[in-house]
């Protein structure tokens, strides 16, 4: 039996609510949360990007969809 990608990624919700705090160092965690893809195998394989105006002041790892303040700016440039 073959799988077929017949599903897209899907977060549990469709809006996130966040307040953030003023980071204390580069790197600092922001956001997290993960999506569900209900293939099997690399058609379920869910990677995280970030998009819009502000994503510039983010980072996000592909693999998890932890988001971060980057390391390569100062906390006041924010
Ligand atoms: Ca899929």
């Amino acid at each position: 039996m073959n799988d077929i990608n017949d599903n897209s990624p899907a977060f549990k919700q469709s809006k996130f609510d966040i307040s953030l705090r003023d980071p204390t160092a580069a790197g600092d965690f922001v956001f997290g949360t993960s999506a569900l893809d209900a293939d099997l195998g690399t058609n379920g394989t869910v990677t995280y990007s970030i998009s819009g105006p502000s994503a510039a002041k983010f980072t996000i790892d592909q693999n998890t969809g932890e988001t971060a303040y980057p390391h390569s700016i100062l906390p006041s440039n924010l």
